[in-house]
């Protein structure tokens, strides 16, 4: 089995509990990865869906033994909670199985790069929040269960598994503000708290950019787009999307920020970049 060599690793948004987490992917993931630090950037476990209608899979339970295994051999681990899982807020500063449980976080990266890690629902402004939680659910339940459906048919046929809600999310002008919106709040207060970039997830659109001068990294989400963005040892920073075809979406190294060809398909505002580079493998 080809392992996935690196120096950190980001996750968020899987989501454990909810039907349409992709437990699979994740695991295959996580069963490849061999990393010196994982940080699990929130709304891991959707504890508000439990309390809503509890439902659980054997795989959602070997997503939690995996990192388990990986905390018992000597990875250091990290949660840092969101919205959906805010009740293991009370754990911060503790540390529960070999997993430190914090608010937020520094990581400093191989190239001497300081980034404040969090979920990111910190930069939903109070009445935008709920309006696009609102949005959110709508969008939630049309498009996971299009994509669940659009999904299975593309297995019949023997293909991989496509994001279909990145095709929709591009195409929709009220999500692509709030995304750039959000985007550009989270780029301020990194500028504001001195770091060089943010690394969070909470608005599942994983995506590598330079905005007004600092580093923005969303690792993305397991619900549909399966995404996680790892550091090389030499601190370049790089978001894969990890199917049965795993592929690069996009790297930031220290001189410049490119997004790969597959980026600019997949997420159309990257387009605008010029000069994309070919696609990075996993370390094999
Ligand atoms: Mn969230």
């Amino acid at each position: 089995m080809a392992t996935l060599v690196c120096r950190s690793a980001f996750i968020s948004d899987v989501h454990l509990g909810l039907r349409d987490c992709k437990a699979g992917y994740l695991l295959d993931f996580l069963r490849r990865l061999r990393c010196e630090q994982l940080y699990l950037v929130g709304d891991i476990i959707d504890l508000e869906a439990l309390a809503r209608k509890p439902w659980w899979h054997p795989l959602h339970s070997a997503v939690l033994a995996e990192l388990l295994a990986h905390a018992a051999r000597g990875t250091r681990l990290t949660y840092i909670p969101g919205n959906h899982d805010a009740a293991l807020r009370v754990l911060a500063g503790r540390s529960v199985a070999g997993i430190e449980v914090a608010l937020d976080a520094v990581h400093v990266g191989g190239d001497g790069r300081r980034y404040r890690v969090s979920h990111g629902d910190e930069y939903d402004p109070e009445g935008q929040g709920r309006a696009w939680t609102r949005f959110g659910n709508f969008m939630q339940n049309m498009v996971c269960g299009a994509n669940r459906h659009f999904n299975a048919l593309r297995g019949v046929f023997g293909l991989p598994y496509l994001p279909l809600s990145l095709a929709l999310k591009a195409q929709s002008a009220r999500t692509l503000a709030y995304i750039r919106a959000f985007e550009s709040r989270v780029a301020a207060g990194t500028r504001a708290a001195g770091c060089d970039g943010a690394i969070c997830g909470h608005i599942h659109f994983g995506h590598v950019r330079v905005l007004d001068g600092v580093l923005y990294l969303n690792d993305g989400d397991w619900v549909e787009h399966c995404t996680a963005l790892i550091e090389h040892a030499d601190g370049a920073m790089e978001l894969l999307h990890w199917s049965e075809r795993p592929a690069a979406l996009g790297r930031a190294s220290r001189e410049r920020v490119l997004p790969s060809p597959a980026a600019v398909r997949a997420f159309a505002p990257l387009g605008r970049h010029a000069g994309a580079r070919p696609a990075l493998r996993p370390a094999a």
